[in-house]
């Protein structure tokens, strides 16, 4: 039997004091299906601590992603109220275990979406895009995991940062995007590695949102995934993100 909320309360715990746990997996047989509960289980923990649910985030949309970590299946995860970082500002490195960060875009949302979209129907959903930088923390030692480990620990969430929003345009195809860390590009890559078009991320999200039942509402963050590697960030370094015509979202850690 795999205890459910036993094992939300493991990933709580070893996120609030930064501390890595082995990984499920290795220790219980755990199916999809199970994994995903773990996860609005351990959501609800943070929710009970005063957090809101304020939008969505999408993992392994990309080739290197799921090359870089083994992994080869769209998995999805929240996003809370305390994980949500202004632009260009500063972040302690020790609350981490061993962040790492990613080049994204996000989309805002503008009303309600009644159920599963396709990537053009999906358009008329969201009223801005921006660059974004997810920062993700596997609360697994050395960053390791299966499937069913990284969805029951909410796909490695801790950060994003969101630039500042842009109108959206219909095509956003081969846009130039960039991972910098101290002015250097660590990883680049194009909008395109994003499921071939960021949009199709943005249907994705509908669909496994209306089949898990988590109604995606009218000002959520959707995070489309990162088209490039993850790189791992120190104390005193800056990343930024860059996406051609989008502009620019940094963080510094300290
Ligand atoms: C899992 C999260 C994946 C993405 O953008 O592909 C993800 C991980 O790599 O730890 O956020
Ligand atoms: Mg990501």
């Amino acid at each position: 039997m795999v205890n459910i909320a036993a094992i939300a309360q493991s990933l709580h715990q070893a996120a609030h004091q930064a501390k890595p746990i082995t990984q499920i997996s290795l220790e219980h047989s755990i199916t999809l299906d199970q994994a995903y509960e773990v996860q609005k289980e351990l959501i609800n923990l943070r929710l009970k601590e005063g957090e809101t649910l304020i939008g969505l985030k999408m993992g392994f949309t990309s080739e290197a992603k799921m090359q870089q970590m083994g992994v080869h299946d769209l998995i999805w995860g929240r996003l809370t109220s305390a994980m949500l970082i202004p632009n260009n500002n500063t972040t302690s490195r020790s609350q981490y275990i061993h962040p790492r960060v990613e080049p994204e875009i996000c989309f805002r949302i503008a009303q309600d979406i009644p159920g599963e979209l396709n990537e053009t129907e999906v358009i008329e959903y969201v009223d801005a895009v921006a660059t974004a930088i997810e920062i993700i923390d596997s609360r697994y030692q050395n960053f390791k995991f299966s499937l069913e480990d990284v969805v029951a620990d909410n796909c490695s969430s801790i950060g994003f940062v969101v630039g500042d929003w842009m109108p959206v345009t219909k095509d956003l195809n081969n846009l130039h995007m960039a991972l910098n860390i101290d002015q250097n590009t660590v990883a680049e890559g194009s909008s395109n590695d994003i499921m071939n078009n960021p949009w199709k991320s943005l249907a994705a999200a509908t669909r496994l949102a209306a089949k898990y039942g988590e109604p995606i509402k009218k000002g959520m963050y959707i995070m489309a995934g990162a088209a490039t590697n993850a790189e791992f960030i120190q104390a005193n370094q800056t990343a930024a993100a860059t996406v051609e015509t989008l502009g620019e979202a940094t963080v510094s850690f300290r």
